[in-house]
């Protein structure tokens, strides 16, 4: 979209209401030249982690990993056509929340990053999951454009108790949302980790790192007209909603200026009565001294 327009009415809006359509703008500009990908979740859960070796730093150096509170930015970082986001754990506070919200408004697709070693999903991650539910338009679209990432697999001994503990949080996904079948996937980001090191294809096999990188390209591609849509979608109405506020402030400076020509049409027209009452008591008083 030409945005020239704004330089004309840029004294009738906010800074925070030009970035909202400049940023709008530009995310159907550069829709599809880059795949965005949002890593959320509550702290502590192995989304730094996971992201570092999505963008082959198997040193760690790309997002801080640490096994306290982290991340508290949102840190995005380009990679073979994806961009990777990382973003502060959930349920922390509201402006961690509002960092996490705002990113995943930005994202193409998002990885939603679960300690499996900690059964189905917390009481903090069902809290987040309702509070994301409560800031999306159509709720629906955020689990269609999410996969659920089941981090720490090597600390549960048995792998049917990962299968258990994802149907689990398929039946808490489906109360809070009403959908069937969410995108699931268990990966083990240190073993995939070590196979590059160590250049082991069996340990990158079984890491599932690859696999979940696959899920992300089809899911991208296959809600590719969706997400163009809810873009466009933002776009249109970052400039209706200063289309309105400048209408109103346009509208409630003409009903100021109509309440002044009215306040200055009484003035004058006391004025012309007060004048031709002040000439008529005038000119009679001349009368009554020249006694005519
Ligand atoms: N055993 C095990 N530990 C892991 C795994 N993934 C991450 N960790 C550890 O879990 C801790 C937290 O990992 P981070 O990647 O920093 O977690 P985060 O979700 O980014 O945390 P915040 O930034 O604080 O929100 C670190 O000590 C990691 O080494 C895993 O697959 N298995
Ligand atoms: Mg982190």
């Amino acid at each position: 979209m030409e945005l020239s327009f704004l330089e004309q009415f840029k004294a009738y809006l906010s800074a925070d209401d030009i970035t909202n359509i400049k940023n709008a703008n530009d995310e159907v500009i550069n829709f599809g030249k880059t795949i965005k990908v949002a890593c959320i979740g509550i702290y502590n859960n192995g989304k730094s982690s996971l992201l570092n070796v999505l963008v082959d730093d198997f040193e760690e150096k790309t997002f801080k990993v640490s096994d306290k509170r982290e991340t508290t930015t949102s840190k995005e970082v380009a990679k073979n056509g994806f961009t990777y986001i990382d973003t502060p754990g959930l349920n922390e506070n509201d402006q961690d929340d509002k960092v996490v919200f705002d990113t995943m408004h930005k994202s193409d697709c998002n990885l939603f990053v679960h300690n499996v070693a900690g059964g189905e999903f917390t009481e903090a991650e069902v809290k987040s999951l309702e509070k994301i539910k409560l800031n999306w338009n159509n709720p629906k679209d955020f689990i269609n454009q999410t996969v659920f990432v089941l981090s720490r697999i090597d600390e549960i001994g048995n792998e049917a108790d990962i299968t258990n503990t994802e149907n689990k949080m398929k039946e808490q996904i489906k109360k809070i949302y009403g959908v069937e079948n969410p995108m699931f996937i268990a990966v083990f980001s240190k073993r995939y980790q070590k196979g590059k090191i160590e250049s082991k294809q069996t340990l990158i096999d079984k890491s599932n790192i690859e696999n979940l990188k696959n899920e992300i390209k089809n899911l991208s591609t296959k809600r590719h007209n969706d997400i163009l849509k809810t873009k466009e979608s933002r776009l249109n109405s970052a400039v209706e909603n200063a289309r309105t506020k400048i209408v109103n402030l346009l509208n409630s400076k003409k009903s100021s200026r109509d309440t002044k020509v009215t306040q200055n049409n009484n003035y004058d027209s006391n004025l012309n009565s007060d004048i031709s009452s002040i000439r008529s008591t005038l000119s009679s008083k001349y009368r009554t001294l020249n006694n005519i």
